[in-house]
């Protein structure tokens, strides 16, 4: 039986996500709260751990700091990611020049911390939680308040070291592993996300005001099975959990109930990876006769004409389908194990169904050349989603795409004061080449889409024309 702990002592969670320090996200304006505390939060509630969680989307450091000063936390659960780690260090550094925090245990989880252990713990972490967060906060926290209860056993060591999932520094320094954490099959029996926590109207009126419409975020698998080189599978590994459809409905139901929102977002890596369990889904949904609008993620080799049918049918309006790239040499290299061909298929059988569409793009992967990026105009062109987004390729730490470019490395600042997104390596050309082929792919995409629509006016489609020129010739000049 699980022990269950006094109501005063608290354990504190947050992010160090600002909005208001991200110029980028406020002009997108599309923010959702953040999942893996509030899964966290829930499942320590469950089990008698008291919590609060100071949700920092809408806040400031300053107003984060004064709260933990006013509730001086016996512990901090801090979710990290590569672009929050750099206001998750200014915490840490803030909680040990504090008189009063003192006593507070700082513990670190989320996607950021598996390949950074030794230095988030010699920046001042006392314990990292590596992978699935639920049970190892949970038994953390217990051993933890149970220190502060009884002071320091005997025993400290040995018993935390049983403890799966952890990382931390001993006695004399060394950085200590315990074993990784089994990873929980029965996703089920996991709380739902403890949403009442935090002001989920904030989310929903930002959405309100800049789109019309809010959206809700919703999990409904964990872990990826596929090997994509670029994408960081630090959490949940390279397996493939998923909630029961009916269990996900109702939370759908519930969600309906407690909230006035549009539509759902489903932040699951490949949502239609069981063609099986989207059957399920649309069977729960028509049986509860249940309205939703729901957006969702997914790879083209899951997708058909029948999949696409029972997206549509359980509401989905708008599928992300990744491409990444419309030359098959890159998709290869990032062994991304789907056909370009594919993705322009799915995509055009999406549309014809009434789907929205919507894909990403990479630019600047190792070994793309000019001919691949103009493949990807060609793929843009001809797939013609209503949606792309297009990023410039960057190795995040633990990645194979890291440890292939680790030795064309051309700037890796210093951990403490830079972010993976800083890592830059030597490409195929120099990296402002990219910023015009940026421009290039957006204007010569967009005077494809003013044509092919015919309503674009023709002023429009020029100016898209002759800027996709322009980006041409400075991409050719940038090579020089
Ligand atoms: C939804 C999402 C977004 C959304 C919303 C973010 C949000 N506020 O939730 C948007 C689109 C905004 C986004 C943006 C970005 N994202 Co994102 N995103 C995701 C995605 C698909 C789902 C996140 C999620 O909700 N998961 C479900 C929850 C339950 O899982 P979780 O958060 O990991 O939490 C668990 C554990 O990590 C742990 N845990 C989490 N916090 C804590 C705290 C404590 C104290 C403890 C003990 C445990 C713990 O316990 C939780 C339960 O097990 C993940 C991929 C994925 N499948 O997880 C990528 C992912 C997190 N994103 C990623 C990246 C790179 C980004 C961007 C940097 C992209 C970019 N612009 O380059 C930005 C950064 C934005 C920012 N400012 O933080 C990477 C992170 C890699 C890394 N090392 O940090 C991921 C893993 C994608 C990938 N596979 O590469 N993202
Ligand atoms: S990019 Fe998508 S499909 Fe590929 S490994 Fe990552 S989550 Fe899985």
């Amino acid at each position: 039986m699980t022990e269950k702990f006094k109501e005063d002592n608290k354990v504190f969670l947050t992010h160090g996500y600002f909005i208001h320090e991200d110029a980028k996200e406020q002009l997108i304006m599309k923010p959702y709260p953040p999942l893996g505390i509030l899964y966290v939060s829930a499942f320590l509630e469950q089990e008698g751990i008291a919590n609060e969680v100071f949700d920092s989307t809408f806040s400031d450091f300053e107003t984060l700091c004064a709260s933990l000063i006013k509730n001086q936390p016996k512990i901090i659960g801090i979710y990290t990611n590569l672009m929050t780690k750099l206001n998750v260090l200014r915490i840490i550094k803030f909680i040990k020049s504090t008189e009063k925090l003192q006593q507070t245990k700082i513990v670190l989880g989320g996607p950021e911390v598996r390949y950074h252990i030794e230095n988030f713990l010699r920046n001042g972490a006392d314990f990292l939680v590596v992978g699935e967060g639920e049970e190892s906060m949970l038994e953390l926290s217990q051993y933890i308040l149970r220190d502060v209860r009884q002071g320091e056993s005997e025993n400290r060591g040995s018993e935390l070291f049983k403890i799966q999932g952890l990382a931390y520094l001993s006695n004399d320094g060394k950085v200590i592993k315990t074993a990784e954490r089994t990873l929980r099959k029965d996703m089920d029996s996991l709380p739902l996300p403890n949403r009442k926590r935090i002001n989920l109207g904030l989310y929903l009126d930002a959405w309100k005001k800049k789109h019309g419409t809010s959206t809700i975020s919703v999990s409904t698998m964990r872990g990826c099975p596929y090997t994509c080189k670029w994408c960081s599978r630090a959490v949940y590994g390279q397996s493939y959990r998923r909630r029961s459809a009916a269990s996900v409905v109702n939370e759908l139901e519930t969600l309906q109930k407690e909230y006035t929102f549009d539509t759902i977002w489903f932040v699951d890596d490949v949502f239609t990876i069981s063609h099986k369990w989207l059957s399920e889904f649309k069977q729960e949904i028509k049986a509860k006769n249940l309205k939703v609008a729901f957006e969702c993620i997914t790879r083209a080799d899951r997708m058909n004409a029948q999949v696409i049918n029972d997206l549509k049918e359980s509401g989905c309006f708008r599928v992300w389908i990744g491409a990444e790239s419309g030359s098959q040499k890159i998709l290869d290299a990032m062994d991304r194990r789907v056909r370009a061909s594919q993705v322009s298929e799915m995509i055009q059988l999406a549309k014809h169904a009434g789907l929205e569409t919507g894909t990403f793009i990479m630019v600047g992967y190792p070994g793309e050349t000019e001919a691949d990026l103009e493949q990807t105009i060609l793929h843009l062109k001809s797939a013609d989603p209503d949606y792309y987004t297009l990023t410039l390729a960057y190795p995040i730490t633990g990645t194979e795409l890291f440890e292939e470019t680790e030795s064309l490395f051309t700037l890796k600042p210093d951990w403490s004061s830079s972010t993976d997104r800083d890592i830059d390596f030597k490409r195929t050309y120099p990296r402002r080449y990219y910023d015009f082929a940026i421009r290039r792919i957006y204007n010569e995409v967009a005077y494809a889409k003013c044509r092919t629509r015919r309503d674009g006016n023709l002023l429009q489609s020029g100016t898209y024309k002759l800027k996709s020129i322009a980006a041409k010739a400075a991409m050719l000049l940038s090579r020089i």
